[in-house]
C-alpha cells in the first residue's frame, strides 16, 4: 500500500460531495489514520468542508466491521441528541457513504476510506491552553458515556482485539523485547526495567474487572483532548470524534487516558523530562468535570478507581509506544527518529509524577464521590 497522497484522484472520484473538489490536504495530529480536509465550491454557497480519511490498516483489521460500529454509534447518538433538543449535525459525526452505497470506499489496493462532514465553528486543542477548556473536554467525555449507557454493548465489534488489556500489552512488549528485531533493546534497558517493576499494576483494573467490582460499559477508549472539538464560540466540547475504539470497555480507561495526554504541559513527545510534569490541579478539575459529564452513572468502585485508571492508562501507553519503538515503529506514525521512544519516556514520566502524588489524587476522587 502505497502513500495515502497516491490514491486521492481515485479517492475524490468516488465520493459525491455534490460540487467541485478544489483541494485535499493533510490535516490533524492522529497518530494512526491518514486524515485529509477537502475543500469543495458549491456554486451558490460559500466553500463547504469534509474529513476524508484512510483507515490504518495496521491498526484495524476489518473496516468493515469498524464502519458498521460507527453507523450505529452516530446515528445512535444522533437520535439521543435531538430528543433532547440538540444539534446532530455539529454534536456527533454523519458517515458520508460513497457513491456506491456501501459504508466506504475500498481503493485499488485494499485501502479504506470514509468521510465526514468537517464540524465547522469548532477548534481541536492538542493541549489544556487553560483548566476551563481541560474542563470542558471532561465534561464532554463523561456525557458521552452516559449518552451511550443504553447503547446494546453486544451488538458491537471488537475492532482491535485486546486493545486496553494492560497484561496483553505487557506480555507483547515482553516479546518484542525478545524478539528484538532490530536490536534497539539495548538503548531501552531503563525502560524496559521500569515496566518490569511494575508488571504487577497491570493486572490491576482487570482484576477488578474479573472480580465484578468495575462493569463493562461502553466506552470511547481513545480519549485525548484532540479527540472532542469545541465550540469556537463558547469554549464547550461538543462533538467526540475518532469512534474507531468505541468498544466495551472500562470507564476508569476513559478518565485515565485524558489525564495521561492532557494533565501536564508538555508535548507526548517532549525530549526535555524537565518540562513534563504532571499537573494535580488540572487531575482535580478535569476529575470535576467528568463526573458532572458523567452525571451520577459512575458507581462507588469506578470512582474509587479513577486514579488507576489515570496511571494504568499511562503506564499503558507507555509500553505501547516503547513496543512499536522496539518493532521498528509500525504502528503508531513517527515524523522523526525515535519520536516512539521519546513518548514512552514521557509516559513514564507521568507515571512516577503519579506515583509521587498518589495520596493527593486519591483525595482528590474522594471529594467529589
Ligand atoms: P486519528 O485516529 O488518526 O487520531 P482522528 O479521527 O482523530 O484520527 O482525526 C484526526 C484529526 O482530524 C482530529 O484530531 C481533528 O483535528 C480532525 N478531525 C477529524 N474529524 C473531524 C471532523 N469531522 N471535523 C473537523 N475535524 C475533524
Ligand atoms: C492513538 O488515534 P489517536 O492519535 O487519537 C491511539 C491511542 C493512543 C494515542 C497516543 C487506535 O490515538 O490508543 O493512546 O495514539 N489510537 C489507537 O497518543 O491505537
Ligand atoms: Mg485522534
Amino acid at each position: 500500500m502505497g502513500k495515502a497522497e497516491s490514491y486521492l484522484d481515485e479517492v475524490l472520484g468516488a465520493f459525491p460531495f455534490g460540487a467541485p473538489v478544489v483541494g485535499a490536504v493533510r490535516f490533524g495530529q492522529g497518530h494512526i489514520n491518514d486524515t485529509f480536509v477537502v475543500h469543495t465550491q458549491p456554486e451558490d454557497r460559500c466553500c463547504r468542508r469534509f474529513i476524508l480519511q484512510r483507515m490504518s490498516a495496521a491498526a484495524f483489521k476489518h473496516p468493515d466491521e469498524l464502519m458498521e460500529n460507527i453507523i450505529g454509534v452516530t446515528e445512535y447518538l444522533g437520535r439521543e441528541i435531538e430528543r433532547s433538543g440538540g444539534d446532530r449535525e455539529r454534536e456527533t459525526l454523519r458517515v458520508i457513504r460513497p457513491g456506491n452505497g456501501e459504508p466506504y470506499y475500498t481503493d485499488r489496493d485494499g485501502g479504506a476510506w470514509r468521510l465526514y462532514p468537517f464540524v465547522e465553528g469548532t477548534v481541536c486543542c492538542q493541549s489544556a491552553e487553560t483548566p476551563e477548556l481541560f474542563a470542558a473536554s471532561g465534561r464532554a467525555f463523561g456525557h458521552f458515556q452516559r449518552l451511550l449507557q443504553g447503547y446494546p454493548a453486544q451488538t458491537l465489534h471488537e475492532t482491535i482485539p485486546h486493545f486496553h488489556d494492560t497484561e496483553d500489552r505487557l506480555a507483547k512488549l515482553r516479546a518484542a523485547v525478545r524478539a528484538d528485531k532490530l536490536g534497539r533493546s539495548p538503548e531501552c534497558r531503563e525502560e524496559i526495567a521500569f515496566v518490569e517493576e511494575r508488571a504487577a499494576d497491570c493486572s490491576v483494573a482487570l482484576r477488578a474487572l474479573r472480580e465484578g467490582l468495575l462493569p463493562l460499559r461502553v466506552t470511547h477508549n481513545d480519549t485525548k483532548l484532540n479527540n472532542v472539538l469545541m465550540d469556537q464560540a463558547t469554549g464547550a466540547g461538543i462533538c467526540i470524534i475518532d469512534l474507531d475504539t468505541v468498544m466495551p470497555g472500562l470507564s476508569i480507561n476513559d478518565f485515565g487516558d485524558s489525564i495521561r495526554f492532557g494533565a501536564n504541559h508538555s508535548a507526548e513527545d517532549e525530549t526535555d523530562l524537565g518540562k513534563v510534569n504532571l499537573d494535580v490541579g488540572l487531575f482535580d478539575v478535569y476529575t470535576r468535570a467528568f463526573l458532572e459529564g458523567a452525571g451520577g452513572t459512575l458507581t462507588e468502585a469506578e470512582i474509587e478507581y479513577l486514579p488507576w485508571g489515570a496511571k494504568l492508562m499511562t503506564l499503558e501507553c507507555g509500553i505501547r509506544f516503547l513496543t512499536d519503538y522496539l518493532e521498528g515503529d509500525v504502528y503508531f506514525h513517527i515524523n522523526r527518529e525515535r519520536q516512539n521512544l521519546d513518548r514512552c519516556r514521557t509516559q513514564f514520566k507521568l507515571v512516577r509524577d503519579m506515583e509521587e502524588h498518589w495520596d493527593e489524587l486519591t483525595e482528590i476522587v474522594k471529594k467529589y464521590r
